[in-house]
């Protein structure tokens, strides 16, 4: 589970991405145009762990994990996405985007603040990788088809209609994810690699003075890009905040009036926008999440914990997180006929607690 920080220069990436992580990657650090990306591990807060914990008494909790991925792109030399910054986004699977709301002198930006313009731009920007992508494929295509004899001619055609709608509807500035494509043709443009299809999440960066307003910011970003799902906070607060103990940390926000979990916030929406779901596992002492894609079936969620699983994998015995909790413990469970067995075919759901059986 990747997610990959885009935005303006100055907008406040690395500084995100240090609050998200507690990191001290240097901000700034990529102005003079190194490339490395600052890549950091995160866990993703989940009320169910807390309430597994109560239940099971376990002797680990293990929540799931999602890695963020700080682009940089060295405003110097700004290809836009299509340059040396694609490589590092490719792979992820949603992306936030950073938009500046701040103002402080000290940090230039050409034209003035405006995030509304920052969030367009970037969301051009990616459209625009896209289109570079659609074109290189045509090309290719227009090239293979040159020699090519049924029936690798008519799959040709066929790719090459679906990638020319797709390259009109992005040169009119459609995203991938917003061209209602079917389940197949989503699985087809998969493989391209477009960035414009990833979900995505505006962080509108405030300032500390805006704060009290960062409820009104969501809900004009809302207004304006009603396709997005948008969160503002203050990266800078919450990154220094994030380098304080949890008791300092505490006593600082009291007194200014910040909430708890801004942070935990931004994480929890990030990872909702991949689509992905949670499933527990309680074997060993030990309750740990695990993440897979809607509509996984049993084995190949099995095979998340171990390859063996999936190969030997037998049944499944599955009780969901809200009967667990209602019921109060296992036995119960089983005596009311909610845990239940399942099969090859069973599509694990969010919040399953299952155990899988297995032979090998
Ligand atoms: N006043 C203020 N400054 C901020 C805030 N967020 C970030 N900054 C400052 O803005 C500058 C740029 O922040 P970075 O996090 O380095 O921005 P970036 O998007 O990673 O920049 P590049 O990697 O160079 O593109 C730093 O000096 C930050 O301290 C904020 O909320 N308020
Ligand atoms: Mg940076």
């Amino acid at each position: 589970m990747e997610i990959g920080i885009i935005g303006l220069p100055g907008s406040g990436k690395t500084t995100l991405f240090n609050s998200l992580t507690r990191g001290k990657a240097e901000t700034r650090a990529f102005a003079g145009g190194a490339v490395e990306p600052n890549v950091g591990v995160v866990k993703v807060p989940d009320r169910r762990l807390e309430g597994l914990q109560l239940l099971l008494k376990p002797k680990r909790l293990v929540p799931a994990e999602v890695k963020y991925v700080d682009v940089a792109v060295a405003p110097d030399k700004r290809e836009g996405l299509s340059g040396p910054a694609r490589s590092h986004l490719t792979k992820t699977d949603a992306l936030i985007s950073v938009a500046r709301a701040f103002t402080d002198e000290t940090v230039p930006l050409s034209g003035g603040v405006d995030p509304w313009r920052d969030i367009g731009a970037m969301s051009a920007d990616l459209v625009l990788a896209d289109l570079v992508i659609a074109e290189h494929r045509l090309q290719r295509i227009g090239e293979s088809l040159k020699g090519a004899k049924s029936p690798e001619r008519e799959n040709l055609v066929k790719e090459q209609a679906f990638v020319e709608r797709v390259r009109a509807s992005l040169e009119s500035g459609v995203a991938v994810r917003d061209q209602g494509l079917s389940k197949d043709e989503g699985r087809t443009a998969e493989s391209y690699q477009f960035l414009s299809s990833k979900p995505l999440l505006v962080v509108l960066n405030i300032g500390e003075g805006q704060l009290p307003q960062a409820v009104a910011v969501e809900e004009e970003a809302k207004k304006r890009y009603p396709r997005f799902n948008a969160a503002a906070i203050c990266a800078k607060l919450e990154m220094e905040l994030g380098q304080l103990s949890d008791a300092e940390a505490s006593e600082f926000r009291l007194a200014m009036g910040v909430g708890e979990g801004a942070m935990q916030r931004i994480i929890r929406l990030s990872f909702d926008l991949m689509g992905m779901v949670s499933f527990f596992s309680t074997a060993s002492g030990e309750v740990r999440a695990w993440t897979v894609r809607r509509d996984t079936p049993a084995p190949r969620a099995a095979g998340k914990i171990h390859s063996d699983m999936e190969r030997g994998f037998i049944r499944a015995e599955v009780v969901a997180y809200n009967d667990l909790v209602k019921c109060g413990s296992m036995a119960e469970a089983k005596k009311h006929g909610l845990l239940r067995l399942e099969g090859k075919n069973y599509l694990v759901q969010d919040g399953d607690v299952i155990t899988f059986l297995f032979s090998v």
